[in-house]
């Protein structure tokens, strides 16, 4: 199997951790330089670039948050002036502003390298033809897979998200080698052709890469069965780059971090300590080779671990665990980053008040649904129901524009939802 980056993806350890020492003070410098956050975070802390002399001085640095970069919206975090930045994405905030990221020309130079690095290891060849089924758009996952397959040399056939009539017609007629999804729309067109009568193992479809959401073993034995392929999952971070900072190899055991271009750290998400090699916690990443949008220290928010063991394939790299969950509130649903903060704000922003509510996610066969209860308050009581449908409505609208998903909205009687110690229970996770 074709490791496209030998020179990095198999470099010795000790000379991989001198190159990222000497890319991690030339992003220091850059960032302290360009950034007026960094460079006031790291005065505020006596801190200038040069102090940082070894790998294990990173831990003098503070954390870089999602708040840190909502405070900074949308542009106060790129270390380029906006004339060098060629692309623009954005993920989702905690409230209805996402996070803007930037590229410069470098920066999708090697994005396409490093996406082209898992796909490679995933075993995609220039002969492959490759349907993305990603939402192009602001999401990062379609344009990353796309630059990934172009560098390779195989061919795009960019589908986009939906119409899964098209979808698994184009898989049949195309003859697409390779799916691109998120693993549960992966079982979405699964049910589809069992609906249709239509045998997976008929298509020419040899391998799937899914990413964007988490995932199961159980889930990607059922996948490869019901699809006749190999399943291959991917990590990525639209703050940190998008997909492209870690991908499975033929081993399957776990996914091998980049590290030549990202640092990754295992923190206590209560105390923000740097554990030992082997401990879950959150995944912490500084970007080594960004020009446009460098992280110091990003908490990605997501429980895994490392394992720094010798991997058969013969990369170096470190394996990242599939992950164990978040350590904030965030919630993945049909592959979308939702944030109950940013229920609660549409709520507000057209009742103008904070009723109870509480999200309820429930996996409908394939397909998450989000259902939003709203205890009724004295106020809304008042309307007619002509009027409180109309706020319904108006809520779902602006949850679908904000969030990026349907939600069904259902007013429910006051003091009727679980409670614990007083308070409304926020989320049921059903799945
Ligand atoms: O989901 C980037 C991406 C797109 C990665 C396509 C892979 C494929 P965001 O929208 O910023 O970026 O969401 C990032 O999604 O913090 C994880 O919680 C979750 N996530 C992404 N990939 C995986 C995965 C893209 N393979 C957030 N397994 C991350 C588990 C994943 N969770």
């Amino acid at each position: 199997m074709k490791i496209w980056d030998p020179l990095h993806e198999c470099m010795p350890r000790e000379d991989l951790e001198q190159l990222q020492l000497e890319k991690l003070q030339a992003t220091l410098n850059r960032v302290h330089k360009n950034v007026t956050y960094y460079r006031k975070t790291f005065t505020e802390l006596d801190i200038i670039p040069e102090d940082i002399q070894s790998l294990s001085d990173l831990t003098r640095l503070p954390f870089t948050t999602k708040n840190d970069l909502r405070l900074n919206y949308p542009y106060g975090m790129f270390a380029v002036p906006l004339r060098e930045v060629v692309r623009i994405h954005s993920s989702s905030g905690t409230t209805s502003k996402p996070i803007v990221v930037g590229y410069s020309k470098n920066d999708i130079r090697a994005w396409s390298n490093l996406v082209a690095r898992f796909m490679s290891a995933a075993g995609v060849t220039r002969d492959d033809l490759v349907q993305i089924a990603f939402l192009y758009g602001l999401y990062t996952g379609a344009f990353g897979l796309h630059y990934g397959t172009e560098a390779i040399g195989a061919s795009v056939i960019p589908m986009s998200t939906g119409n899964t009539e098209k979808q698994v017609m184009i898989l049949q007629d195309y003859r697409a080698t390779v799916l691109v999804c998120t693993p549960s729309y992966a079982v979405a067109l699964a049910d589809y052709m069992e609906r249709h009568g239509i045998d997976a193992k008929g298509l020419t479809l040899r391998v799937g890469l899914f990413g964007g959401e988490p995932w199961s073993e159980k889930l990607r034995a059922e996948i490869e069965d019901r699809l006749a392929i190999t399943a291959m999952d991917n990590y990525g971070v639209s703050e940190v780059m998008g997909p492209g900072i870690a991908g499975e190899c033929q081993c399957k055991n776990g996914m091998h971090i980049f590290e030549d271009a990202f640092l990754p750290e295992i923190i206590d998400p209560k105390t923000g300590a740097v554990l030992p090699p082997g401990s879950v916690g959150e995944l912490v990443l500084t970007t080594l080779a960004k020009e446009a949008f460098p992280m110091i220290r990003y908490r990605t928010g997501d429980l895994t671990s490392l394992d720094y063991g010798p991997c058969p394939c013969g990369r170096t790299m470190v394996r990242m665990k599939k992950t164990m969950g978040r350590s904030d509130d965030m919630l993945i649903i049909k592959g979308v980053n939702v944030f109950p903060s940013q229920i609660e704000e549409v709520i507000f922003t057209i009742s103008q008040e904070r009723p109870p509510h509480q999200l309820v996610v429930s996996r409908r066969g394939a397909m998450d649904t989000l259902e939003v209860l709203i205890e009724v308050t004295e106020k809304f009581f008042a309307l007619d129901f002509q009027e409180q449908l109309a706020v319904l409505n108006l809520m779902k609208k602006r949850i679908r524009s904000v969030v990026g998903i349907d939600a069904t909205l259902r007013l429910v009687e006051p003091k009727s939802l679980p409670r614990s110690a007083g308070t409304v229970i926020r989320v049921a996770d059903n799945r």
